[in-house]
């Protein structure tokens, strides 16, 4: 796959945004996708966010492996940051989110508790495009507060939500880090959605997705697509692809452009199989 450029100039505004507005914040909340955990969290954030409580939310866990899932919290867990797989499109991601919330914050509202003041607690919901964090907000406030949609940048700037007098939450938009050094991971974010489509050659990037989901998935591919093989090669994959489809243009010619769209959508919407690009043990 040829090297992705990644960093958008809104970023960089972004970065200065969270930083100024920091010293009101008493948690982090980090918003990972739980599909690439290692992917998808931020290498800024530990400089950014020093000094500051933090929990881990491994969001769309109803996509991912459970297994996996379980491995990255208690990796998680030995590093000393409370980690906690949800599904923000699912009932219990709130009484998760707001339980690890209050107990980060405990140390804090005690504190202040302690001088006869009921403390507001302020999060920030960060985390790289498209893993949930708009979605998060609203399925913790009751209702649609914050715009969501499965694409990357839907979120511009900030937007406080204040769920009760106790509690605010911050929406944020999605920031990524400017230097890439790992092609691989970055291939992971480009199939979940958090890079923008357009600046890829989708048809690579699905042939390169189908390949590894061969590995990883086999079973699941080739019954969501009956053409697939075990065997069939990498170069073959998305034909396969339209011939289980019946993609064709006028003239019979195979609809690749279309698959690749078809697949990546798929994909994106746990529709292929439920996987975890990455383990904790070996990072990738
Ligand atoms: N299956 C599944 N889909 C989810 C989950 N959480 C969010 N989504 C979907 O993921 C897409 C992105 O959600 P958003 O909440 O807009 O993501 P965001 O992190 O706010 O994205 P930006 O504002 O672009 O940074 C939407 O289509 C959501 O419906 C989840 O737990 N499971
Ligand atoms: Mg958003």
């Amino acid at each position: 796959m040829p090297a992705i450029n990644w960093y958008p100039g809104h970023m960089a505004k972004t970065r200065r945004m969270l930083q100024e507005n920091l010293k009101m914040i008493d948690v982090i909340v980090e918003i990972l996708d739980a599909r690439a955990p290692k992917a998808s969290r931020n290498p800024d954030f530990d400089d950014l966010f020093i000094g500051k409580a933090r929990v881990v939310l491994l969001n769309k866990s109803d996509l991912a492996d459970s297994n996996a899932t379980k491995r990255w919290i208690s990796y998680y867990a030995k590093q000393g940051i409370e980690a906690a797989g949800v599904s923000a499109t699912g009932g219990a991601a709130k009484k998760i989110a707001v339980g690890l919330i209050e107990k980060a914050a405990k140390p804090r509202v005690d504190a202040m508790k302690a001088k006869g003041v009921n403390k507001t607690v302020r999060c920030m919901i960060v985390g790289i495009p498209n893993v949930g964090k708009s979605t998060l907000i609203n399925r913790i406030a009751g209702q649609n507060r914050a715009e969501v949609g499965d694409r990357p940048g839907v979120t511009r700037g900030k937007q406080w939500v204040k769920i009760t007098p106790y509690l605010e939450l911050m929406d944020t938009p999605g920031m990524l880090w400017p230097k890439l050094e790992d092609q691989e991971l970055a291939s992971h974010l480009a199939y979940l959605g958090s890079i923008k489509d357009e600046i890829m050659d989708s048809e690579d990037l699905a042939a390169d997705l189908l390949a590894l989901l061969q590995t990883t998935s086999g079973n699941q591919l080739i019954e969501r697509y009956s053409k697939v093989a075990v065997d069939t090669p990498k170069e073959e994959l998305l034909n396969a692809v339209c011939r289980s489809r019946g993609f064709l243009l006028r003239g019979g010619e195979l609809d690749t452009e279309r698959a690749s769209h078809v697949v990546l959508d798929e994909f994106r919407a746990g529709k292929i199989a439920r996987v975890t690009l990455e383990q904790p043990e070996t990072g990738v």
